[in-house]
């Protein structure tokens, strides 16, 4: 008796992790990745539309340094400033509306929607 609990237990657990490690790939298969270049004192895009969970890796095309920040609640970050060629990714994790500025240069703004 005692024999047939373990084996049912044993089954159950197994199965509670195949699909643990199904949903984890289905993440990270679904969620993408984005590029926005800073070029010319300005983000290569004015807006654009990710889904939750997706990466935005911000590149510096620029022969000086910028910054990356959002003071947003769907996301709140500083990348701090880094030189040409030099690129750091922001994983958004919640949706909403979030505003992308440079510290550096007061008029680079955009804006990523969060879905
Ligand atoms: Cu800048």
């Amino acid at each position: 008796m005692k024999c047939i609990k373990l084996n049912a237990w044993k089954r159950k657990s197994k199965l509670t992790l195949q699909v643990l490690i199904l949903s984890a790939f289905s993440t990270v298969a679904y969620s993408e990745t984005f590029k926005v270049l800073q070029k010319d004192k300005a983000f290569d895009k004015e807006t654009l539309q990710v889904k939750v969970g997706d990466t935005v890796h911000f590149e510096n095309a620029d022969p000086f340094f910028h910054n990356v920040f959002s003071l947003s609640d769907a996301k709140f970050f500083d990348l701090g400033s880094f030189p040409k060629g030099e690129s750091r990714p922001v994983i958004f994790d919640k949706a909403g509306t979030v505003e992308v500025e440079c510290a550096i240069h007061p008029n680079m703004k955009m804006v990523i929607e969060v879905k």
